[in-house]
């Protein structure tokens, strides 16, 4: 279905509720999902339904010509920000996780086998499954995601992050992750006495959801790579199971069961002339 702008995760939602069949995909953008459609991101996160989410990250809106979006960093120049914005952006990330997300995974557009193990893994969870992918935009925001769109540069700046693995990264998997204090901290494996033992391994199907923001976080100029892969992925309850099931058991309490039989059990007027 192509829908209006900014209302795709309340379609989807009705698709989805009322044909649980369906394996319902939604495509949105920045600006669709996060700006227009915010209200509608946050609460199919917290109800859990299950749909899925590709939310085109370019960090504008491109269709429109070149207007600032929710993703955009501070101090970006744009058509409706000519001296740039004064404003801080959402990390999706956040925001998915703020609304009690489930499923949270990231890709680069130019990384074909890292998008489809994405969008495989948002198709086997069940509930919402937000598929952050880092596209560019060649007209408005060209080079916004440089630093990991090529495998050269995504070879220094990103780590893949599998459920069950060591986080490590760089050239030889030469660096990793460990937690330090309430953080992480990048280490060299095999400097300073640090092994591989010493490297956290990650838990994508943890229900405290601490370490897993703090690995989508990263990599905003801070020194981190950028996480790629799936960053969160936890069983929980869906909406549309449960709003299913709660009709079947209601109905089958009801002493009618057709729009006939309703007629019939209340009380009956009769109308005379
Ligand atoms: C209800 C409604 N409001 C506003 C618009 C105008 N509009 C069309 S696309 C768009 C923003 C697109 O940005 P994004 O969702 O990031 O997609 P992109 O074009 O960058 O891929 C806007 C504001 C519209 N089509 N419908
Ligand atoms: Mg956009």
């Amino acid at each position: 279905m192509n829908t209006i702008h900014g209302r795709a995760a309340a379609i989807a939602t009705g698709c989805k509720v009322a044909n649980p069949r369906l394996s319902v995909w939604q495509v949105s953008g920045d600006g669709d999902g996060l700006a227009i459609g915010g209200n509608h991101f946050i609460h199919a996160n917290r109800r859990n339904i299950d749909i899925n989410m590709i939310l085109l990250n370019n960090r504008i809106y491109g269709l429109t010509k070149g207007q600032y979006s929710p993703t955009s960093p501070r101090g970006f120049v744009s058509k409706s920000s000519p001296y740039g914005t004064v404003e801080d952006p959402f990390r999706p990330a956040e925001l998915c996780f703020g609304a009690r997300g489930h499923f949270f995974a990231r890709a680069v557009a130019t990384d074909a086998a890292g998008t489809v193990h994405i969008l495989k893994e948002a198709y086997k969870h069940k509930g919402t499954s937000v598929c952050e992918i880092l596209q560019n935009c060649v007209i408005f925001n060209d080079g916004c995601h440089n630093s990991v769109y090529d495998k050269k540069e995504r070879a220094r700046n990103a780590i893949y992050v599998r459920h069950g693995q060591p986080l490590v990264f760089g050239e030889d998997n030469r660096y990793g992750l460990v937690q330090e204090g309430f953080g992480l901290r990048v280490v060299e494996i095999g400097k300073d006495g640090i092994t591989m033992d010493d490297i956290l391994v990650h838990d994508a199907h943890s229900q405290d959801n601490t370490l897993q923001l703090k690995l989508a976080l990263m990599g905003d100029g801070d020194g981190f790579p950028i996480a790629l892969g799936v960053i969160r992925d936890v069983e929980a309850p869906t909406y549309d199971e449960s709003v299913t099931a709660q009709i079947q058991e209601v109905s089958s309490q009801k002493k009618y069961h057709s729009f006939a039989e309703l007629l019939e059990t209340n009380d009956i007027w009769e109308v005379n002339g």
